[in-house]
């Protein structure tokens, strides 16, 4: 295996024995020939797209493919062995399509014709090294090809998402086509896959505006709630992941049975959206950012379900506690899938729960959140005199990822330090480094303004674009706001580029650069757009405030 898709990559260049993340060699690779299948699949659609032959089943099945292979959201072998057969079994189809209607096709890669006849043959084909990364030999075009991948990965989780909510774009699924198709195409060069890195960020930015439009739509705009992340006395289900439809059936499958529903990790937002406040068993949120969840499904001792990742290898006794669904995974956990209506059956885990303590209360209080675009457009007037009085000096963009590394101190250490005048805006499962301090507010608007999941970095786009054109300013970077984005997976990759699309500059993103960035690539992204790292909390401080 050799895989350096997120942050934790080992020894900062990539995992080659078993990942940090806990995936082994085996899924590892059947996740590379799950990609490299995908490439193959999107050249023949790339072909039929020109020659006006449509395939929706590729689409649909590219999106929930991709998204199963994102960090942390699917270790199960089996189930990517018969995802792989899937794949295989629906190229055909898409060959035969172009059979029939006498067009030729011609050119095409060993992604796209490769065959196997047992599973045995598909392991084999995913141990072989031309599969994977590492097949491709010019480190800057691998690094190139891995930054748009990763970013259609997390571009694809989103479409996901919007998709479970009847939202889709045409030239999304088009995007997802082109970008992996020509990540099989010896003729792009260095330059012409860098162009297509900052076209990913414009499809990432209308992903995540499609998936805004869906979760508002759905459920209403999300506004100012305090959350309690206590516990009450009665039997619970814990539900992660990022999947706000899968929520929703949650909830209404459990009303009245007296098991009570508590959001982990990156589920917390959910409780910002009008149309889940009318649940009174929907109680709070429990614990905290995904990678401490060992320890929190210990003490919440009821079942858990992940809609999404970040999944961690579960101790062997949660197991039979931990239910997944759509993209997520893990072997021996039980998966519930939707019947032919879209409706998912929960009664198994409400069941369950039923037979199970209620949490242990590990902590107590309330968090704040709901800060996205239409609740601070809403305070709009306030934010711009505080502004304009001097009362707030500057905006800092925390969004992002948490992880394990001890080095994302930085950003606990960071938060609390910094001037009393100046205010985060966060999204993503980063704000649980900074989310409990008491940080106060300046003149009411609290000093951390949560505007939700980690797609909803969008919402901190819109703004910032909002407040650009209330300063009437010709350019997003002379506001008073800086970026110190901490990253993880791959929606961090996309949420990355949609911002580069937007013309943001001076990027700071920890705790560390991608593995996947090579010094020539990473030197293009310095010296374009100003992206760098970080360094010590003071210094950074200091830099930023001059
Ligand atoms: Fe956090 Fe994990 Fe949100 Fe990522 S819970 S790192 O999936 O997408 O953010
Ligand atoms: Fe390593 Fe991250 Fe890949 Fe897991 S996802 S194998 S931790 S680089």
């Amino acid at each position: 295996m050799f895989c350096y898709q997120c942050q934790e990559a080992a020894r900062g260049t990539g995992c080659t024995v078993r990942g940090v993340c806990g995936k082994t060699d085996k899924v590892a690779n059947l996740q590379d020939l799950m990609v490299y299948t995908l490439k193959g699949i999107a050249q023949i659609a790339e072909k039929g797209l020109k020659a006006g032959v449509k395939f929706p089943d590729a689409d649909y099945f590219t999106m929930h493919s991709l998204f199963m292979t994102i960090t942390n959201a699917n270790f199960d072998d089996e189930v990517f062995i018969a995802e792989i057969k899937k794949g295989l079994k629906l190229r055909e189809e898409m060959k035969r399509e172009f059979e029939s209607k006498d067009v030729k096709l011609e050119g095409l890669h060993d992604a796209a014709t490769w065959t196997a006849d047992s599973n045995e043959a598909i392991l084999a084909k995913a141990n072989s090294v031309n599969v994977g990364v590492l097949a491709t030999e010019n480190e800057d075009i691998r690094s190139l090809r891995e930054l748009i991948t990763y970013g259609v990965k997390g571009m694809a989780a989103y479409a996901k998402h919007a998709y479970n909510l009847g939202k889709e774009k045409e030239e999304v699924f088009a995007f997802f086509t082109k970008a992996l198709s020509a990540t099989l195409d010896e003729g792009m060069s260095a330059d012409d896959l860098v162009a297509l890195t900052l076209e990913t960020g414009k499809y990432g930015v209308d992903t995540m505006a499609m998936l805004d439009a869906a979760n508002t739509g759905a459920y209403g705009n999300p506004e100012i709630t305090e959350v309690n992340i206590g516990t009450r006395n009665n039997p619970a289900i814990l539900i992660s992941g990022h999947d706000l439809k899968d929520l929703e059936q949650l909830l209404k499958q459990t009303e009245g049975t007296g098991v009570d529903v508590y959001t982990h990790s990156e589920m917390l937002p959910a409780h910002y959206y009008p149309a889940f406040k009318k649940y009174d068993h929907f109680v709070g949120n429990y614990g905290n950012a995904w990678w401490k969840q060992k320890e929190e499904f210990e003490s919440f001792n009821g079942p858990i379900l992940f809609t999404t990742n970040c999944i961690v290898p579960p101790k062997s006794e949660h197991i039979q506690r931990i239910y997944t669904t759509g993209a997520a995974g893990f072997p021996g956990c039980k998966h519930i899938d939707a019947d032919e209506n879209d409706l998912k059956d929960f009664s198994e885990i409400i069941e369950h729960a039923k037979k199970l303590a209620p949490p242990k209360e590990i902590e107590n209080g309330k968090i704040l959140g709901g800060f996205a675009h239409n609740q601070v457009l809403a305070l709009a007037d306030k934010v711009v005199d505080a502004v304009k009085t001097g009362a707030i000096k500057k905006f800092f963009v925390m969004a992002g990822c948490d992880g394990r590394m001890k080095s994302r101190d930085y950003y606990t250490e960071f938060a609390d330090k910094l001037p009393k005048d100046t205010v985060i805006l966060t999204a993503g499962c980063a704000k649980y480094r900074y989310n409990k301090l008491e940080l106060g507010d300046i003149g009411g608007i609290p000093r951390v303004l949560d505007a939700g999941q980690c797609n909803d970095s969008y919402s901190l786009a819109v703004i910032a674009l909002k407040l650009k054109e209330v300063f009437e300013l010709n350019d997003i970077n002379e506001l008073p706001i800086a970026y110190n984005i901490a990253w993880y997976e791959q929606k961090a990759v996309i949420v990355l580029l949609a911002l580069l699309y937007l013309g943001v500059k001076n990027i700071h993103l920890g705790p560390t650069l991608p593995a996947f960035l090579s010094p020539n690539v990473t030197k293009v992204l310095v010296d374009t757009f100003g992206i760098a790292g970080i360094g010590t909390v003071d210094e950074d401080i200091e830099m930023f405030m001059k």
